[in-house]
């Protein structure tokens, strides 16, 4: 273990809560870089993902996690349960998020994998969506009696000021140690994969509910090229892999139109992440059943 750097703390924060609840818009903004994927739809994670934020004296580690699923039977889904449960283990603080107001069967079976022991932060998220805000104070009572949290936290994970809250609030629950990362080190996950996660987040975002959750993304190639300005020059193929050739026609759209949309969307956002120019090359292809089949979901890199 890192023996205590004088005045260094550091510690591990883990971020669970079943899908949807805004875990990844909220590691983000406390990260304040966009390195974890998010949509509307559920599992769009289905990776365990750490994010660094170093301020002051304090170096934060939050890991992501996919939301646990309720609905068992895939390979894919046992996979992403099973990274749930290993993330919960050995933390600092667990950041257990519902949205505020809501307590469901769902909610329940998260909060019934942490181990006692562990501080555990409420954390009510999407408080924007709440409009009868009187109705937090009696919901927060009930909370009280489901588990002991050591701490309630309605918040926004839109809202700047109550990122900085939050991080005040988590500060206290860092141990004194040295910081395991460097002072810019922002993810422990490679650039590649940053690339292939950005690639799934836009074709999530970009095809409609019509294209089920079964598809993946593999990169083929992610070479640097020395560029003939300081800056780097990255140059990306990747594969988009979907079950079916009706599913193969949506992401390609109409003349190439979505797949160009998808490349372009993730070039931008990739050019800003990782501070290059960055030259992206995306293929379909099809693979039918390869969330059913375990040695596939390990091949395509779920644990
Ligand atoms: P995850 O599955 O728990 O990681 O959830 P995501 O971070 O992917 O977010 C799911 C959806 O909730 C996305 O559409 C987010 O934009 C949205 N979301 C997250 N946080 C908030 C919030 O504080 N307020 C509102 N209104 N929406 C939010
Ligand atoms: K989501
Ligand atoms: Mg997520």
């Amino acid at each position: 273990a890192p023996v205590a750097v004088e005045g260094q703390r550091c510690g591990l924060v883990a971020i669970v809560g079943k899908p949807n609840v805004g875990k990844s818009t909220l590691l983000n903004a406390l990260v304040g870089q966009k390195i974890s994927i998010t949509s509307r739809k559920a599992q769009t994670t289905r990776h365990r993902i750490t994010g660094i934020r170093t301020q002051g004296a304090n170096q934060f580690v939050f890991v992501d996690t996919p939301g646990f699923q309720t609905i068992h039977g895939t390979a894919l889904n046992k996979s992403l349960n099973k990274t749930v449960v290993g993330a919960v283990g050995d933390v600092d603080l667990v950041l257990f998020v519902v949205e505020a107001g809501s307590f469901t069967t769902a909610d329940a079976k998260v909060l019934a994998l942490l181990k006692p022991g562990i501080p555990v932060l409420l954390v009510a998220n999407k408080l924007d969506n709440v409009h009868r805000r009187g109705d937090i104070a009696p919901w927060l009572g009930e909370m009280q009696e489901r588990h002991a949290f050591t701490e309630f936290f309605p918040m926004s994970a839109k809202q700047p000021k109550d990122i900085e809250r939050l991080l005040g609030v988590c500060e206290k629950y860092l141990p004194e140690q040295a910081w395991w990362h460097g002072e810019d080190e922002l993810t422990d996950r490679s650039e590649k994969f940053l690339a292939s996660e950005m690639v799934r987040e836009k074709l999530f975002r970009l095809t409609g509910d019509e294209l089920p959750y079964t598809s993946t993304v593999v990169i083929d190639k992610f070479d640097e090229e020395p560029g003939r300005t300081s800056k780097r020059m990255l140059r990306i193929a990747a594969t988009i892999v979907v079950e079916r050739e009706g599913h193969k026609a949506m992401v390609i759209g109409d003349k190439g139109e979505k797949l160009k949309r998808i490349g372009t969307e993730t070039r931008m956002e990739l050019e800003k992440l990782l501070d290059a120019k960055v030259f992206i090359e995306l293929w379909v292809k099809v693979r039918s059943g390869w969330a059913d089949d375990e040695a596939r979901v390990r091949s395509f890199g779920y644990e």
